[in-house]
């Protein structure tokens, strides 16, 4: 039966229980909304692990637009009715004033890896995601946390953040889950408008078909989709755009492309 807990303290607690003792943990962290991307990464752990611990926490000082931070959807029967279908076993869902005691005078920084892409154009945004995920780390002490290779730049961060820190959980990669069409699936997307899902796909396809990071540029230039960044880096394109006041995120792979052209 699903267990949820909105207490820090009583969570705590719980975990110190005999049950625990010698099984395998597998914990994902989210904000809520979940899709099938979460879901991936939910099933994932389920399979792999003795229990399957759950987060969902809109976490306020990852957000540096208060407009994105109270349009962010929040779902919350729907998310549990999810979890209870894939047999995970307990969701964290702690209030702010639980998790962050402190009130964020405590912080995470990492000082190189932050400074592009998503953290360039997200001031903060990275201090308050390695902030959060250390506390969530910390409370759950999991054997396995799993993240989404969608948001390519935390997972290294989070990786970063585990040898830094000397956490003992091992950090599993997940890759991208994508809609039909192959749209990168985001809580976003419920924002987009039926013409603006049109262009976010097209975003997807370019991202993926053209040969170099400016020819990406430009044909999303030509199709009027504002772009953030496209860069290539770690054998990895990046790009990220805002679309009808919604900003996406994807990137993928090089070598896969390398390897169609090859064949
Ligand atoms: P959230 O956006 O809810 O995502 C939770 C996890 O799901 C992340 O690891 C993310 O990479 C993964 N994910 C999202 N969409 C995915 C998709 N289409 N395919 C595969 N995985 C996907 O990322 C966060 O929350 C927060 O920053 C968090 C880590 C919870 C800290 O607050």
């Amino acid at each position: 039966m699903l267990k949820i807990f909105k207490s820090v303290k009583e969570w705590r607690a719980f975990r110190q229980r005999d049950q625990f003792f010698g099984k395998t943990i597998g914990f994902v962290p989210t904000m809520g909304n979940l899709h099938l991307g979460h879901r991936a990464l939910i099933e994932r752990s389920v399979r792999e692990n003795d229990f399957t611990v759950l987060s969902i926490f809109v976490n306020p000082t990852q957000f540096n637009n208060r407009e994105d931070l109270e349009k962010y959807p929040r779902t919350q029967e729907a998310d549990i009715r999810m979890v209870e279908g894939v047999r995970a076993d307990y969701i964290l869902m702690p209030e702010y004033d639980c998790l962050y005691p402190d009130d964020y005078t405590y912080r995470v920084q990492e000082s190189v890896i932050s400074k592009f892409m998503e953290g360039r154009s997200r001031p903060g945004h990275f201090d308050g995601m390695l902030t959060v995920v250390l506390k969530l780390l910390q409370l759950v002490r999991a054997t396995r946390a799993y993240f989404g290779e969608k948001d390519y730049q935390q997972l290294q961060l989070v990786r970063g953040l585990v040898d830094a820190f000397f956490i003992d959980t091992e950090i599993v990669a997940c890759s991208t889950v994508r809609d039909e069409n192959g749209l990168a699936l985001s809580s976003r997307n419920s924002r987009l408008s039926e013409g603006d899902y049109d262009k976010a796909v097209q975003f997807a396809k370019i991202l993926q078909s053209e040969k170099s990071s400016k020819a990406v540029c430009e044909r999303l230039d030509e199709m009027g989709i504002e772009v953030d960044y496209i860069e290539d880096g770690s054998g990895r394109r990046f790009g990220a755009v805002n679309v009808g006041g919604v900003r996406l995120i994807d990137n993928y792979d090089l070598k896969v492309n390398e390897k169609v052209e090859r064949e």
